[in-house]
């Protein structure tokens, strides 16, 4: 449809402008921490920092995914009504909102406060009103999708929904509830404060409430790449969905345990005793879990594929992946980065060993190798065949070939960048930290050739950003007038009986609430009632 299409791209086109200037600023920082150069217009190092974590992990990741799942929802559940496109356009009228209040904030120099915003680091007001805006948005956005889903089942009664809607409205599930905790925080905490109602503000309490919803996040990052590793990846290489059950599941999965996890941010922290932090590890790794579940639907999805083109013996079947497709290899290698990236994650949850890592440039090295490269290598293989589909264009050969090289730049940066940042974290390199030799110690005096390693890997990811913009708009402009396909792949046993419980969404959302409920409740009262036991904490109220 076309008025869908529409919605679609200018998600995209708002969401690739958020990827240049935050990947930008990103190459900004590698050369003020190589001490390269100095920050011109009085900009300062943290002000930049900021700029890119909200634009890069908060907004670009948003609208792409919203504009992601509008056009497969759109695909698979027929054209949206028009009342769910007008609550579409508003979430995204709220969002550009937001989002250019928050930036213009930060350039002013009154929000320098990360994308996390750390009480007791103080933002203007405007500030949090734009991230406030930002998750409304995202509210009008969801309510879309959701009743699209539900419209169609109650249109198609009796019937297995389409795999990819019952993804997105998993993913929203997911990132509604999650999204309670900075909605909390920033209504009840941040804005009064910030306007000067409440003259203190309970730190522990801020930041938990913002882990709550920081976890869940990065899966509803993740998920949105699951969603195309499991359903259009199968497509594009010839093979099936190894199971249609197992794949709902494992989304369910994410609802149950992303979201009592925060804690494993938090785990230097004073002020929440060691018991509920230890519940919170063991959660964790349940939601390890459903990543394991895919990885295993991928092989099985690939060997499938391999056996039915001929090939034979324990790993024939890889020689028959389509190695030149970029549609394929976008997506390979960000799976084959969740391998360490994933190794990495379990390394930051393993409690003693957070010690090591915790507030180093381990971490940053971590999120680079998950969002950075899994996450976004997948959108960019996403964003090849979509847009062209999405304008009547094809991708043509030429245009698959440099896309391919586009991605092994990326790959390329991307390895030297985190590969450095982990190495140097080990070494005790301090994220977020503007360049500084610590008086000269001996410590810190290994750290230099890392520094260096991230400036080149981050001007190659830079180089690869503007690549990959120039072919979009090749393929949005100038490319031949075509049908691009759009890749729905389907199920091994397409007359597989769904467990009607797979979509008894109460059941789920119920039992993410009960996990909520226990592994929050008591250590929030703590909180609410002794802010920093033995330190002189904030306040509440
Ligand atoms: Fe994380 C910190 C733990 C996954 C993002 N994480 C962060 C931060 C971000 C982030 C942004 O426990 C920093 C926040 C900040 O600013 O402070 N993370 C985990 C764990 C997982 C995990 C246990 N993280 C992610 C994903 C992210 C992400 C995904 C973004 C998208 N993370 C932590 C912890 C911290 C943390 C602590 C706090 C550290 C601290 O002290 O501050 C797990 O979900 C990972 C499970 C994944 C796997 C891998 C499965 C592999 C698959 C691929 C199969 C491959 C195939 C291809 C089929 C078990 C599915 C075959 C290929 C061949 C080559 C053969």
């Amino acid at each position: 449809n076309r008025l869908d299409a529409r919605l679609s791209l200018y998600h995209f086109y708002a969401a690739f402008t958020a990827l240049l200037i935050g990947g930008l600023l990103g190459l900004l920082q590698t050369l003020v921490r190589s001490e390269s150069i100095t920050l011109p217009f009085k900009l300062n190092y943290y002000q930049i920092l900021t700029a890119h974590g909200v634009l890069l992990a908060l907004v670009f990741t948003t609208l792409f995914i919203f504009g992601f799942m509008y056009a497969g929802v759109s695909r698979t559940t027929g054209e949206l009504s028009s009342h769910r496109r007008k609550s579409a356009w508003i979430g995204f009228i709220l969002m550009t909102v937001g989002t250019v209040l928050g930036v213009v904030m930060i350039l002013m120099n009154k929000a320098t406060v990360l994308y996390t915003f750390y009480a007791p680091l103080q933002a203007s007001p405007l500030f949090y009103i734009a991230l406030a805006l930002l998750i409304v948005g995202t509210y009008f956005a969801s309510y879309a999708i959701i009743s699209q889903y539900n419209g169609w089942r109650k249109a198609n009664p009796g019937q297995k929904s389409p795999l990819f809607a019952f993804m997105a409205v998993a993913t929203l599930v997911l990132w509604i509830i999650a999204t309670l905790g900075v909605v909390a925080t920033v209504l009840f905490q941040f804005i009064p404060w910030s306007l000067g109602f409440q003259e203190e503000i309970n730190v522990t309490l801020s930041r938990t409430l913002f882990w709550y919803f920081g976890h869940p996040l990065v899966y509803f990052w993740l998920l949105p790449a699951y969603m195309a590793w499991y359903i259009v990846v199968p497509k594009v290489i010839g093979g099936k969905i190894f199971s249609d059950s197992l794949a709902r599941l494992s989304f369910l999965l994410f609802i149950l345990f992303s979201i009592p996890v925060g804690f494993h941010h938090q785990l230097t922290e004073p002020g929440i005793s060691e018991s509920w932090k230890f519940l919170q590890v063991i959660l964790t790794f349940a939601v390890i879990l459903p990543s394991l579940m895919t990885a295993f639907s991928m092989f099985a999805s690939f060997e499938i594929a391999g056996r039915e083109k001929g090939y034979k013996g324990i790993f024939g079947w890889f020689k028959g992946l389509p190695w030149s497709d970029v549609r394929f290899l976008s997506a390979f290698i960000g799976m084959a980065y969740f391998i360490p990236a994933g190794a990495g994650g379990i390394i930051n949850a393993s409690h003693q060993m957070n010690q090591v890592v915790h507030n180093t440039i381990w971490v940053t090295g971590h999120f680079h190798i998950t969002i950075g490269a899994t996450v976004i290598l997948t959108f960019f293989g996403i964003a090849y065949w979509l847009i062209p589909h999405l304008k009547g264009r094809v991708l043509t050969k030429r245009m698959n070939a440099l896309a391919n090289f586009q991605i092994i730049l990326w790959t390329i940066g991307m390895f030297i960048m985190s590969a450095a940042m982990h190495f140097s974290g080990l070494l005790g390199n301090p994220r977020r930290t503007q360049n500084t030799d610590y008086n000269g110690h001996e410590v810190a005096s290994q750290w230099g050739s890392y520094e260096t390693a991230m400036a080149v890997g981050g001007t190659l990811l830079l180089f690869s950003i503007f690549m990959f913009l120039v072919l979009i708009i090749r393929l949005a402009k100038t490319e031949p007038i075509g049908k691009e396909e759009f890749p729905i792949g389907t199920a091994l046993d397409e007359e597989e009986k769904l467990p009607k419980i797979l979509e008894n969404w109460k059941v789920w959302v119920g039992i993410a609430f009960v996990l909520i409920l226990v592994a929050y409740t008591i250590p929030v009262m703590d909180i609410i009632q002794d802010p920093a036991p033995g330190s002189p904490g904030y306040k509440f109220w």
